[in-house]
């Protein structure tokens, strides 16, 4: 083995039996940034001199081979050598390249592998050329040498929707060579070996079969449905179904198309949520806080949420002990919970060993002492502060004075439930969205007393179950909602003014929302809110524009879909405009002497979108929210905000 030989500070190898073993160290992800690029160049340029060497290993340091190109070089002005032209030595290069994926190859790390001469892979390994999630395309070959390897069908999927594979299917869709369970490098070093001498398989110089117009045109319309208003995903299905023509000419288009992407807002914002999702978990004043060891969580009420948070917890690994108010009550939410987990199971998203070993980690019981064994408890009973203080003092009673307590209220103050706790620094808020075991936002509430370790303790917990957590402070609503309610505020206002709800509901799902506001509404249904404006009326500053449409509708039975009509009508489940809303907006228009004008699609946006924004600016003055981009990660998350445009914060920027 020779002495290491350093090509740059992030790319160095050492020859073995006359194989270079190249290694790639450039942490956190290996990504192929200048310095790396410039290694690579460097490590080639010495293979084509080194006699004593007759071929190449490269694999990665850490579990990354290579995540991508540094997609915080972006903007930033190109440095020579760039992505592809590294990658195109690679292909020609004079010996032997063999790619060790001794973990993620995901896309320029993936279009560096598919430049080698062959691949192999770690069982732990991934690959996938994820780019449209950043509003992207690949652009270092990606859509032209992936479908020579696997055929434009599998290449259209697999680019279009962004999805990393595992080694095992890399391997059958003939993206990887081989899956090696031993020492990979000392596989990858006999490969070598073995190829010296003989004829190279370059991918680029396969030839890959057109699709037939009627799998292009359904693969095409699949994708292009999914992609509501994107225009990466388009882009790539184009250089994919167009792979067939010479090489040179579809790289050239791609890369012109890459950079085009690359600078477009909708890129831009894709890069602000993916940059916003890592930042989101470093909470202030957390540094160095051990989070205590939760190893049995409690749930208290086995309803939708409790259910739903159950099944999270179970799939986590956690054991769960849930708890309902009688033995019947705790059964059927041990049935509703055992349900959820059969449907992952019958859908594939669970095997039966893990639904069984799931299974014996869940127990019920309506005794309140059998939450004892429990580090934490969850409690989803109804949104009443009496409910919710009357189980808190009863748990105080039974629970480990470390156990933490955790309120998944959607609107009563956490403080207030910690205050009647012997230990309020033991309570905070874990704020689910419905359904729990589904959705991925978790606001977890900081509230007045709530101690770091306990503040870190729900972050670590909110990793296990796989949620997006983003700290918020107290206040109505939290974040999400406090949002929601001023958009849906602006909304009203717009009813009044002359806006009519399908015009409003068509200006959000055009700009990318999946459902307008009202249509949500319906699904949601009306009295829930009805209820809280009710409660509120007795304290509501008269002077507040005050909007009573709502009310109206629901005076009149219109709770929404489930009652066959809300804010529009369903004849057979369709949503369909009712003339009987016009009316009932047009009443409560006249009786404020308010003379309708009409809204444009631009006016209807700027004004909700402002209202978002503005809310945002008050949660961050009042330190509820740490930074605008957690607000505008909760708002794609949990409230349908196209990621596409960044989030209200990012769009209002
Ligand atoms: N560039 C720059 N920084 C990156 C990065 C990248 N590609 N990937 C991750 N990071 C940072 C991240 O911000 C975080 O920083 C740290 O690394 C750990 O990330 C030409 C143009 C690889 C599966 O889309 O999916 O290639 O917060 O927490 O959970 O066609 O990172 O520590 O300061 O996610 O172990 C395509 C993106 C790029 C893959 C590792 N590649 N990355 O997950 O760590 S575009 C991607 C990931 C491209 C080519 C085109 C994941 C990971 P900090 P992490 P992880």
């Amino acid at each position: 083995m020779s002495a290491p030989i350093e090509f740059s500070a992030t790319v160095s190898g050492t020859i073995r039996d006359g194989v270079l073993i190249v290694t790639l160290d450039s942490p956190p992800v290996n990504a192929t940034s200048a310095e790396v690029r410039r290694g690579l160049k460097a490590m080639l340029e010495f293979a084509e001199s080194s006699a004593e060497t007759t071929a190449i290993v490269l694999t990665g340091a850490g579990k990354t081979f290579i995540g991508g190109a540094d997609i915080k070089e972006f903007g930033k002005p190109a440095e020579e050598p760039t992505l592809p032209a590294v990658i195109e030595a690679i292909e020609a290069f004079g010996k032997p390249v063999v790619a060790a994926l001794n973990g993620a190859a995901l896309g320029g790390g993936l279009e560096v592998a598919l430049a080698c001469h062959i691949r192999i892979a770690s069982a732990v390994a991934q690959v996938g050329l994820p780019e449209v999630k950043l509003g992207i395309v690949p652009g270092a070959g990606g859509t032209q040498r992936l479908p020579r390897l696997t055929g434009i069908a599998v290449a259209l999927e697999l680019i279009a929707s962004g999805r990393i594979v595992k080694a095992s299917e890399a391997r059958a869709l003939g993206i990887v060579d081989d899956v090696v369970e031993g020492d990979l490098t000392e596989a990858a070093i006999a490969v070598a070996k073995a190829m010296v001498g003989k004829p190279r398989r370059r991918t680029g110089e396969l030839s890959v079969a057109a699709l037939d117009p009627a799998e292009t045109e359904r693969a095409s319309a699949k994708i292009l449905a999914k992609a509501r208003g994107q225009k990466a995903p388009g882009e790539a299905v184009r250089l994919v179904l167009s792979a067939a023509r010479p090489l040179a000419e579809g790289l050239a288009d791609e890369r012109a198309t890459f950079l085009a992407l690359r600078d477009s807002r909708e890129a831009a914002a894709l890069r602000h949520v993916f940059f916003a999702e890592r930042e989101a978990g470093k909470v202030a004043g957390l540094e160095g806080v051990e989070p205590r060891a939760v190893a049995t969580i409690g749930i208290c009420g086995l309803g939708l949420m409790g259910s739903g948070i159950a099944v999270a917890a179970l799939s986590a690994g956690y054991r769960v002990i849930g708890l309902d108010q009688t033995a019947d009550a705790a059964e059927k939410g041990r049935e509703r919970i055992i349900g959820l987990m059969e449907k992952n199971l019958a859908s594939g998203r669970l095997d039966q060993a893990s639904f069984d070993a799931q299974k014996a980690r869940l127990s019920v019981t309506a005794n309140d002492a059998d939450l004892s064994p429990c580090d934490l408890v969850i409690e989803a009973v109804f949104d009443d502060l009496a409910v919710k203080t009357d189980l808190f003092r009863r748990l105080d009673k039974v629970l480990r004075p470390d156990a933490i307590l955790a309120t998944n209220t959607s609107y009563l103050n956490p403080d207030e439930i910690a205050a009647v706790t012997q230990h309020p620094e033991r309570v905070l808020g874990l704020h689910f969205f419905s359904p729990a075991h589904v959705m991925r936002l978790l606001e977890v509430v900081r509230c007045a007393k709530t101690a770091p370790d306990v503040l870190a303790t729900g972050l670590a917990v909110a990793k296990k179950l796989r949620k997006l957590a983003i700290v918020t402070g107290v206040t109505e609503g939290f974040i999400g909602n406090s949002i929601f309610s001023a958009y849906r505020r602006e909304a009203e206002f717009l009813l009044e003014d002359g806006a009519m709800p399908e015009e409003i509901d068509r200006a959000l799902e055009d700009y990318g929302f999946p459902m307008g506001l009202f249509a949500v509404y319906d699904m949601a249904g009306l009295e829930i809110a009805w209820a809280r404006r009710k409660r509120q009326a007795a304290t509501r500053d008269p002077s507040d524009r005050y909007v009573e449409i709502a009310d109206r509708l629901c005076k009149a039975g219109r709770f929404g879909q489930k009652a066959g009509r809300g804010w529009y009508v369903y004849p057979e489940g369709k949503r369909v405009v009712d003339p009987d809303v016009t009316a009932i907006i047009e009443t409560a228009r006249a009786k404020k002497g308010i003379t309708p004008r009409s809204f444009s699609q631009a006016e209807i946006l700027e004004r909700l979108l402002a209202a978002m924004a503005a809310e945002g600016q008050r949660l961050l003055a009042e330190g509820i929210a740490a930074r605008a981009s957690d607000i505008d990660l909760v708002m794609i998350n949990g409230y349908g905000f196209p990621a596409h445009k960044g989030g209200p914060m990012f769009a209002a920027g």
